[in-house]
């Protein structure tokens, strides 16, 4: 539930920020979430900073349509860590089958609250597997991880 709450809490400031609004109330939201679930590529829990990070696909991965993504930095309780000192960068990679290595355009990273970035104009600009590489910043530290993502045919 805790991540739940979490979610709904993302979506209801990505809607409000970005100004669409189609959602009318919490029950919608939470059914819009659990399709979301139901359909998407959720990620398991890794670990950055000595915290746990959630990420959530808002699309499917494909070369047809824009990625986007909510990357969570969570506590042990499931909280969003609230440490307003971080900070993430993220961008595309692909080593071919060929030897040759390439990237995308860059990501837009959206800092949405403290430990919750939304991710967005990831163009997957070829089918195959990506490296999405995300290094998370606080003060002191830094921690690198690269995150595999299969975009089919
Ligand atoms: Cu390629």
């Amino acid at each position: 539930m805790q991540k739940c709450s979490h979610l709904i809490y993302a979506l209801i400031l990505f809607m409000s920020a970005c100004g669409k609004a189609p959602i009318n109330n919490l029950a919608d939201v939470s059914r819009k979430i659990d399709r979301l679930e139901d359909e998407l590529n959720t990620l398991p829990l890794k670990n950055m900073l000595g915290h746990q990070i959630f990420i959530q696909f808002y699309t499917r991965p494909s070369t047809a349509i824009e990625g986007k993504m909510l990357l969570q930095v969570v506590d042990d309780q499931g909280n969003l860590y609230n440490d307003y000192d971080l900070e993430l960068d993220a961008f595309l990679w692909m080593k071919m089958s060929n030897g040759k290595e390439h990237g995308s355009s860059p990501l837009t990273i959206k800092k949405t609250a403290p430990g919750l970035f939304y991710l967005s104009e990831m163009f997957f600009i070829m089918n195959g597997k990506w490296e999405l590489h995300l290094t998370l910043k606080n003060a002191t530290n830094s921690s690198t991880l690269v995150h595999y993502i299969e975009v089919p045919d």
